[in-house]
């Protein structure tokens, strides 16, 4: 473990020695340092926060990717080799669950910006400790600290990059996320094992109701600390602990009003202005959230026209229906919402063709997993691979209409896939053909 007694000198002591006699200037002057805000009650109360959401965001992050379906080789990233999670089959009951993973991870995500950037600025003056370290255990400490700090702050870029410009950036930021995760994951355990004890020190000398009730006036510095977060020298207070941890909060809820909107909807949604995509909604059956329209993903009238049939493939035969006969067939409808990774939703009423009633047409009425082709040929959305419960729930459809209406071009017309619970993009819109596997 690290020592944090200020004087202590580990192996080789010469060298330590050495570098403290030689201490630079600028920020590494512990004067450059003087709010006299900062000290281990605030760090604590900050870091307090992050230590009950983090792990949140991270399981939800690692949920998601599950959710994604990697035993079918359609996770980002593929490979991963060590970091392999142990995969189970996504359920598709409560509908709302990936909903609620993806709502939580990117708005959990966003709402703790401002809490990481206020831990960071109150602990900035030990980035410039010196000597920057007096022991090689402390050298250890201090390299996890800065994959701490670099993974959060990456995860953070790499995240909010993603649900701003997903699909016009492509797939690496998902590899870079994943992989950012991991690091971060392994630095954020040896932090917590290394600082709990401190951290619970720290939240034990103050009382949180006694800084709520402290103004200005009568807010004086922490008393001096081992940590050296707490300035020598402190300038005069020009904001209250309960003001600073006010700040905080207010970013933070903030940050929340404007996203919450894109998932929860309502009074909420057009106030959701971080959302590219979560805002709008017209009058329309047909007029929510595009992710991606027809113009876009190039598919013609011509494709979608009454040439258009559906393929039903994995029986003896290939069997063919067109639209008229998918709406002659038993039509269902079910409430379900569309989650996508982003973290955007939207819930509407979908009506169509059960894919179970299909598979059976098929002729494999117990598939154990079902391949979606779209009439997208390129990129990421052409194709999706089902699992056999989410083949087999009754609310899972082709959808034909949404809302009553026939399905829009944009929203996939003339058949998309509905399914509980399923991520976003699976939802696969202008289906061609679906493949029912036996194993
Ligand atoms: N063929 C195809 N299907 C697709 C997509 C796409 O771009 N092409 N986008 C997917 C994604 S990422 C989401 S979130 C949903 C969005 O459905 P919507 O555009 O109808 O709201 O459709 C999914 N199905
Ligand atoms: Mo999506």
């Amino acid at each position: 473990m690290a020592r944090t007694e200020p004087d202590h000198v580990g192996f080789p002591a010469r060298l330590w020695q050495t570098l403290e006699r030689h201490r630079p200037g600028g920020p590494f002057r512990p004067r450059s340092w003087r709010s006299p805000l900062r000290g281990p009650w605030l760090t604590s109360m900050f870091g307090l926060v992050l230590l009950i959401a983090l792990p949140v965001v991270t399981i939800t992050g690692l949920l998601s990717y599950i959710a994604y379906g990697p035993q079918f080789g359609q996770a980002i990233p593929g490979e991963v080799g060590l970091l392999h999670l142990p995969y189970f089959d996504w359920p598709t009951s409560p509908s709302w669950l990936y909903r609620l993973n993806q709502g939580l991870h990117v708005g959990l995500g966003l709402v703790l910006i401002p809490v990481v950037l206020a831990k960071l600025w109150s602990v900035v003056p030990k980035l410039f400790a010196w000597p920057p370290a007096r022991s090689a255990a402390q050298v250890l400490e201090r390299l996890s600290l800065l994959l701490l700090v670099g993974s959060i702050l990456f995860e953070i870029v790499t995240g909010v990059l993603n649900i701003q410009y997903d699909y016009i950036f492509g797939f690496s930021f998902y590899t870079a996320h994943y992989i950012g995760a991991w690091v971060f994951i392994a630095a954020f355990v040896t932090h917590v094992a290394l600082k709990l004890p401190h951290m619970v020190r720290a939240l034990r000398s103050r009382s949180l109701r006694a800084e709520l009730r402290t103004p200005l006036a009568r807010t004086t510095p922490e008393p001096a600390d081992p940590y050296g977060l707490v300035p020598t020298d402190p300038t005069k207070p020009t904001i209250s602990r309960r003001g600073a941890l006010g700040l905080v909060a207010g970013g933070s809820l903030l940050v929340g009003v404007l996203t919450a909107g894109q998932t929860v909807g309502g009074v909420l949604r057009p106030l959701a202005l971080l959302l590219p995509r979560g805002r709008t909604r017209g009058d329309g059956p047909n007029d929510f959230q595009v992710n991606r329209t027809a113009a876009a993903a190039r598919i013609t009238a011509s494709d979608t026209g009454p040439d258009w049939t559906l393929e039903l493939r994995g029986g003896r035969t290939t069997v063919r229906l067109d639209r008229r006969q998918l709406v002659a067939m038993p039509q269902h409808t079910a409430t379900l919402p569309i989650a996508c990774v982003e973290g955007w939703s939207t819930t509407e009423n979908w009506t169509g063709v059960r894919l179970r009633d299909l598979a059976r047409l098929a002729g494999v009425p117990q598939p154990a997993s079902a391949h979606v082709r779209s009439l997208e040929r390129r990129g990421a959305f052409a194709k999706a691979t089902l699992q056999s419960n989410q083949v087999l729930n009754p609310y899972s459809l082709l959808a034909l209409s949404v809302n009553g209406a026939d399905l829009s071009p944009d929203h996939g017309y003339p058949a998309r896939i509905i399914v509980p619970a399923l991520p976003g993009v699976h939802n696969t819109k202008w289906v061609h053909s679906i493949e029912f596997r036996k194993d």
